[in-house]
């Protein structure tokens, strides 16, 4: 009896010191760099995806192998997975992927051999001939756009929103979540508990990783443009 236990405990240790080095200090997130905007049903596309180590540029897992990415149609629930190769700086991933059927993509990656799969924000896929108008509209100055956060991640707009819009986060989830940006462009957002609602003006056009510290997979893309009120 006694002797199991310890069996049981020596392997949790092994299987924890194994997991180590990706985890070690902090979590690993995946970004995704491209494709940035919706792309076109049998276009192959390059897909590149960064891995930080803490979330922090500069900081990365090194020694990570393969890393397998997977799109999922939300609608038909049909997948597709391709295994991205690091394309030289020992931190980004590259995969040509042909997405034949449109609709609405979730991203899976994992990092062997590393358990640490992650969400990265969803691809439109339109298909061919189809305009590629943005399901939201851009956002002028005094509007407000409302983000949701559910315990997967965030509920993004696809078109970038302007500099000077309002954007209201909204915690549609079961745990308390927070908004964290690698800029910390958003640290006036506290931390919401499931209802809470947030309400912050963006000032400043860019790029922006946003994610919650606590919940790795929970990350998104939010792209800012100069504004356009006048
Ligand atoms: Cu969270």
């Amino acid at each position: 009896m006694k002797r199991s236990l310890i069996l049981t405990l020596a392997v949790a240790c092994l299987v924890l010191s194994t997991a180590a080095p990706a985890s070690a200090g902090g979590w690993a997130m995946a970004k995704l760099l491209s494709p940035r905007g919706p792309v076109v049903a049998g276009q192959e596309v390059a897909v590149d995806i960064q891995i930080l180590q803490h979330g922090i540029p500069g900081h990365f897992v090194t020694n990570g192998g393969p890393l397998t990415i997977k799109a999922t149609n939300r609608t038909t629930g049909r997948a597709i997975e391709s295994t991205a190769t690091s394309i030289g700086d020992g931190m980004t991933y590259r995969a040509l992927m042909t997405f034949n059927e449109p609709g609405e993509y979730k991203w899976t990656t994992t990092l062997e051999p590393f358990p640490m799969p992650s969400a990265l924000p969803g691809l439109i896929v339109l298909a061919p001939g189809e305009a590629s108008t943005p399901t939201l509209q851009p956002s002028r100055q005094g509007e407000t756009v409302t983000i949701g956060i559910s315990d997967s991640g965030f509920t993004l707009p696809v078109a970038a929103i302007h500099a000077g819009a309002t954007i209201e986060w909204v915690n549609n989830g079961s745990f308390a979540h927070e908004v964290m940006a690698d800029n910390l462009a958003f640290a006036d957002v506290p931390i919401l508990q499931p209802g809470e609602r947030y309400r912050t003006t963006i000032a400043t056009a860019g790029t922006y990783t946003i994610f919650c510290p606590p919940h790795s997979g929970m990350i998104g893309t939010l792209h800012v443009t100069a504004d356009a009120s006048s």
